[in-house]
């Protein structure tokens, strides 16, 4: 586990809050170095991520039945009447399909998880890249009969690049899928990850009987339970018991197990942080099985948080004075509340109830008022929060993703990557007499990256331009313009493909090229709009001196 380096601080007490807001308490007690050093040491935060339906959501809410922090498992398909927690959006559950992502919290042993579900497809990718910029660890799933697939191929990428240590879980074994030894082959070919089983199946996929834990050689016998709903039951056998009960199925598991030991396929921790091994757990989250496997193995190899990288080249060590950033921007959990939630994870010192923070982009103090233990849609007021967590700010209309929170000790931590929209649209509405609630909801929609916004003169305020990585943000977007907003839209795709950064001097040339416009970001960027590349270079053939620049992606 990564041990932080001393603070720099004469003291030994985290700086605490200096004024406290409205009605949080104005005695904040004292915080010691060792404290926020243990907690953020109990902490693991991580994504779980994959190419669409492999099973994130599934997992998670597996994951949450086993740490008791649920009941009972909903599904993400609608198959029964419970949902999963993590799919709380109605168009997610009209859909089957995850489009934001969710963070959980939840004890399990000594441990405090903060998870954060995250949607596969493509479109939504831009989310989950900033997920991933704000945890400590990935959990891959791979469906057992499909593979590594695309958006999981990409997403190891974004890992690989991060440094973000990899736990891969093949999931849907209770369904017929590939060989086993062949799926580790996979993953070491195409991702280069040394595989490390920590537990193999017994019985071949479709006939999920139960795991070999490698660590000890015992076998976990798994019982089916009612449509999956519960924890389901776990019997441990000895090496002898297993054989009696399972035969042939438990002398070929073993024989493979054998086999991946003789090829170093054991489990290191040192290689797996340092992201050249990735160990591997069998598991069926449907069904609950090889879910307490996977805890387990969550919070006895995965990091706790470390000190971290921040603009001028340094690390803010994790015992350092109160620091977060913002990874994402929420509204519309809660209908009956307007409210907007800044999704922020703490990197270091102890965040309490009330405190009075900077903005590194502003410079200006940010009153948090308080902030929220989420899960899910359900929210729980924090008194004290740690490095590692994601805490929900209230209140937060003035943050943007991406912003830098800090107390004492200025910091700045990177920006979050930005990919170049590649779809646009004009949104107009459709009852022009609720002009008032069709602009609250361009602005939200905006302020949370459902798809950026764009404006000019030319096409003026009621035909804002939306800007999007894939179409079915258009799809989001319009859903909750009519159902959060109460403004029914229509949108009208406009024929551009690629958007360039310029500057003010070059707009009017632009927009006089036949088939180019230029349009202005909330961010205050410049954008250049183009049907296609054979454009792209003909307006930079007419205009050489033209500032035309790709976004740039982090
Ligand atoms: N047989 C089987 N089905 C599973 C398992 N895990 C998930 N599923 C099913 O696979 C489908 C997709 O599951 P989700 O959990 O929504 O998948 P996801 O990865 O969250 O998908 P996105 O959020 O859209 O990327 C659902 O119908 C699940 O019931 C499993 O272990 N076995
Ligand atoms: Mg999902």
């Amino acid at each position: 586990m990564p041990q932080a380096t001393q603070a720099d601080q004469a003291d030994d007490t985290v700086a605490s809050a200096p004024t406290t807001g409205g009605a949080a308490s104005a005695t904040a007690p004292d915080v010691t170095v060792d404290t926020v050093l243990t907690e953020a040491s109990r902490r693991r935060s991580f994504a779980v991520i994959s190419h669409p339906d492999a099973g994130k959501s599934t997992l998670t809410e597996a994951l949450a039945l086993h740490a008791k922090a649920i009941r009972e498992a909903g599904r993400a398909d609608g198959k029964t009447g419970k949902r999963t927690v993590s799919d709380w959006m109605d168009m997610e559950q009209a859909r089957g399909i995850s489009i934001t992502s969710a963070a959980l919290q939840f004890t399990y042993r000594d441990a405090v998880i903060n998870l954060v579900d995250t949607p596969g497809h493509a479109d939504f990718s831009e989310d989950t890249y900033r997920v991933l910029s704000a945890v400590d660890a990935a959990v891959m799933l791979v469906d057992a009969a499909k593979g590594l697939e695309a958006q999981t191929m990409k997403l190891f990428a974004v890992c690989k690049h991060r440094g973000i240590p990899l736990i891969t879980v093949i999931n849907k074994w209770d369904r017929p899928g590939k060989d086993a030894l062949e799926l580790m082959d996979e993953i070491q070919e195409r991702t280069g990850l040394v595989p490390t089983p920590l537990t193999w199946p017994v019985g071949i996929g479709g006939d999920f009987r139960g795991v070999v834990d490698r660590r000890d050689g015992r076998y976990i016998r798994f019982t089916r339970t009612d449509g999956g709903k519960t924890i389901a039951p776990e019997e441990v056998m000895t090496p002898e018991e297993a054989l009696e009960r399972e035969g042939d199925a438990w002398t070929t598991a073993t024989e493979e197990s054998e086999l991946l030991e003789a090829s170093g396929a054991d489990h290191d921790q040192e290689t797996f942080l340092a992201g050249q091994t990735t160990p591997v757990l069998f598991g069926s989250a449907v069904q609950n099985f090889g879910v307490h496997a996977l805890l387990d193995v969550l919070v006895d190899v995965a990091p706790s948080p470390a000190p971290r990288p921040t603009v001028s080249g340094t690390t803010r060590p994790v015992e350092a004075p109160f620091s977060a950033f913002v990874f994402k921007m929420q509204a519309g959990m809660d209908t009956a509340h307007r409210d907007r939630l800044a999704f922020a994870r703490i990197c270091s010192g102890v965040f309490e109830r009330g405190m009075v923070v900077t903005s590194a982009r502003t410079g200006r103090p940010f009153a948090t008022k308080y902030a929220q233990q989420v899960f899910g849609r359900e929210r729980t007021i924090v008194d004290h929060a740690y490095p590692g967590d994601v805490v929900g700010l209230v209140n937060a209309a003035n943050l943007r993703v991406g912003d830098t929170l800090y107390l004492d000790k200025s910091v700045e931590y990177p920006p979050l990557p930005t990919f170049a929209p590649e779809h646009f649209a004009v949104m107009r509405a459709k009852d022009v007499s609720r002009y008032k609630q069709f602009q609250r909801g361009v602005m939200q929609l905006g302020a949370e990256g459902v798809v950026q916004v764009l404006r000019s003169d030319l096409r003026g305020d009621q035909a804002p331009v939306l800007a999007a990585v894939g179409p079915m943000q258009f799809e989001v977007a319009e859903h909750r313009m009519a159902t959060e907003f109460n403004s029914p839209v229509t949108l009208d795709r406009l024929q551009y493909e690629i958007a360039l950064r310029t500057t003010p001097e070059w707009i009017d040339q632009l927009n006089a090229q036949l088939g180019v416009e230029v349009l202005q970001r909330e961010d205050g960027e410049h954008l250049a709009l183009f049907p296609d590349r054979w454009r792209v270079t003909s307006v930079r053939n007419r205009l050489p001196d033209a500032v035309l620049e790709p976004l740039v992606a982090t």
